[in-house]
């Protein structure tokens, strides 16, 4: 039997510990770095801290894999055992340009299901934390199960991007949702905005392009206060694989997915 509350336990001590290191960064000159184009941005603070986890995970548990977006973990295709997927700073281009609005985010997995997210608010020393079957908080506070919202009350997460011509949605599509919901917002930080639905500040949040490491710890901090995850189309996500991610409120959820994309 896999000890959750011990790896739990650990796990938050790191993520605090990798917090601390952040926020002592922003006293240092930053290296800065493209990866796929000239908004994609790598710095050497998203590499040092996903060797951290690493180093720590290995030390204590070296039977686990690790699969992180800076490429140090292993090469994953299965989702046979433990699994921690982790984005060491998610909402770089926040962190850089604004030293806020970005976040640690650690889902951990026994093959293929969510045990533990761990969503860590870096500069406001917020932890959004779920265990399976045991809730989720925000540091000691427990988040409660969200409550029915219709489309016309909720605000939706959302970047500005799918509501313009772009590859990978129709936009109008996309449109009538962002003109009937009572508000949008776009923090930046896939990872945080999960966890403003978890803790009820968004009612849902859909975006047409994430990671595995993007919505590994969303997850499961979402379906422990009773809301719902899936692709745009409504279909269960594989924990490995890109796609588009919607996470919401159930009934916001299910009403989105059924008048305006399966329509
Ligand atoms: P990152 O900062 O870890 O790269 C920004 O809207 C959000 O989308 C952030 O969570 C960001 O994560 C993520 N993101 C940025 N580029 C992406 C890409 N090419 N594919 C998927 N997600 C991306
Ligand atoms: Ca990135
Ligand atoms: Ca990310
Ligand atoms: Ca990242």
């Amino acid at each position: 039997m896999t000890n959750w509350k011990e790896i739990d336990e650990k796990a938050k001590i790191w993520v605090r510990e990798a917090g601390q290191r952040i926020r002592d960064s922003f006293e240092s000159t930053l290296s800065i770095q493209f990866k796929s184009n000239p908004n994609d941005l790598v710095t050497n603070m998203d590499k040092e801290i996903e060797q951290f986890f690493i180093r720590k995970i290995q030390e204590t548990y070296p039977s686990h894999r690790i699969l992180g977006e800076e490429g140090y973990g292993h090469q994953i295709d299965t989702t046979d055992g433990i699994i921690w997927i982790i984005d060491p700073i998610d909402g770089t281009m926040n962190f850089v340009h604004q030293q806020r609005n970005f976040a640690i985010s650690i889902g951990i997995y026994e093959n293929g299901i969510g045990y533990i997210g761990l969503i860590y608010d870096v500069v406001h020393d917020e932890l959004y934390h779920a265990l399976r079957g045991e809730g989720a908080f925000m540091n000691e506070i427990r988040l409660p199960m969200l409550k029915q919202v219709s489309i016309e009350e909720a605000i939706l997460g959302i970047n500005p991007v799918w509501v313009t011509e772009n590859p990978r949605v129709d936009y109008e599509l996309i449109a009538p949702i962002v003109r009937k919901v009572r508000g949008t917002r776009s923090y930046g930080s896939a990872a945080l905005e999960c966890a403003y639905v978890a803790a009820g500040r968004l009612d849902g949040y859909l975006t047409m392009r994430l990671a595995p490491w993007d919505f590994a710890a969303g997850i499961i901090l979402i379906e422990e206060v009773g809301g719902v995850v899936s692709d745009i189309n409504g279909e269960k996500l594989d924990i490995l694989s890109k796609s588009s991610f919607f996470g919401g409120e159930k009934q916001f959820h299910q009403q989105i997915v059924k008048d305006y994309i399966n329509k």
